[in-house]
């Protein structure tokens, strides 16, 4: 076997055993690939090196060296295509770009409802007053609901068409008010109470814009020796000042509640035209925002309180009116439809 034989029996041993590493050959990333490329497929890499020998080659030879020459840098071509691929689908469908330059994927963050942001803000200005949050069941018995609010057997409330009733005897309903958390609360007899209840209430009434057949209330209670009227309006000052600012102005109106006596409903000015008169305010200057009483003796004596030894006040008022009101929104609706695009408007308020 003369030299030139000899070397390229050499070289075709090589070409073996470079064919089985590219072979078994995987890219764990990018790295590697460019250093399996810069290896064989590279200016000074292997198959340029070899295909070099090709000048050395008997005559004879060239063709079936060529042959096998050819086929070892397809094989090393191919798999670098493959394993190319590969880190490029893998990249894809983990969501990172190969550019590492561009901006990172968004992450979506959720938002709080705009009534739960209310509700919040609500909640927050009676704790300052060491009010603590009482909740309670809204599927509710005829008690708890109306009989032992003073609320008797033939008052408007308790007409079908003012609430839904799971069953009429016994009387099972959706409550339509949180004061059945009151009464719960009231029932333990631990004196004094100072809780405020938010929750969702029913009424079976014809969606609108401006009312639907649920929404959500938040309702006070503090029950004590020597509670007084002039307790009440402090405490209905305080949340208005802190909830509307120093500037908006309070009014009490004379009203009836079965649950209260006396009773009164409490207007703000209109913070939209300062009192002057707008659309908002129906040109009254006011804003009707609750209603409040001194808790009816018989509600007391319903739930084995002594009304000859404590006094109490009541409060409750929606939480989507002054959403709607804080926020500029239109439609109560909206506040239950779930539309994504008006949910994550509220995000960062
Ligand atoms: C007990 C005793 C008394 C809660 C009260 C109101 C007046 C009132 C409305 C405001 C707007 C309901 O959401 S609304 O339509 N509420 O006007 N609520 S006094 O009185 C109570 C509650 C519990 C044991």
């Amino acid at each position: 076997m003369n030299y030139y034989l000899r070397t390229m029996d050499a070289i075709i041993k090589q070409i073996e055993v470079y064919s089985n590493e590219i072979n078994s050959f995987f890219a764990a990333d990018a790295e590697a690939l460019e250093q399996f490329r810069i290896k064989f497929l590279g200016v000074k890499g292997i198959v340029k090196a070899i295909m070099g020998e090709m000048k050395n080659v008997p005559v004879e030879h060239k063709k079936s060296f060529g042959q096998t020459l050819n086929a070892f840098k397809v094989l090393a071509e191919e798999k670098y295509e493959a394993e190319k691929q590969k880190i490029e689908s893998t990249n894809i469908a983990s969501g990172f770009s190969l550019d590492i330059s561009l901006p990172g994927m968004p992450t979506p963050s959720g938002s709080r409802h705009p009534v739960t942001l209310m509700r919040n803000r609500i909640v927050e200005i009676f704790e300052r007053l060491s009010f603590t949050v009482a909740e309670g069941p809204e599927i509710e018995d005829d008690w708890h609901n109306f009989t032992a609010l003073n609320l008797d057997e033939n008052h408007p409330a308790r007409d079908m068409q003012d609430t839904f009733y799971l069953s009429t005897d016994p009387a099972i309903l959706l409550r339509t008010h949180t004061s059945n958390v009151q009464i719960r609360e009231m029932e333990k007899k631990q004196l004094p109470i100072r809780i405020i209840c938010p929750g969702r209430v029913y009424r079976n009434e014809t969606i609108s814009a401006r009312s639907h057949c649920f929404f959500h209330q938040v309702e006070g209670l503090y029950i004590d020796e020597n509670v007084s009227f002039a307790d009440l309006k402090q405490t209905l000052y305080f949340f208005v000042k802190e909830m509307f600012g120093e500037d908006v102005k309070v009014r009490f109106r004379p009203s009836y509640f079965p649950f209260t006596e006396p009773s009164a409903e409490m207007d703000i000015s209109c913070m939209l035209c300062k009192g002057d008169g707008c659309a908002v305010c129906k040109r009254t200057g006011w804003l009707e925002i609750l209603g409040c009483g001194m808790v009816h003796p018989n509600v007391l004596k319903n739930c084995g309180i002594d009304p000859e030894k404590y006094t109490g006040f009541a409060f409750g008022m929606g939480v989507e009116r002054p959403a709607l009101l804080k926020y500029g929104i239109t439609d109560i609706r909206l506040f239950s439809e779930n539309d994504v695009r008006f949910l994550e408007q509220f995000s960062g308020v």
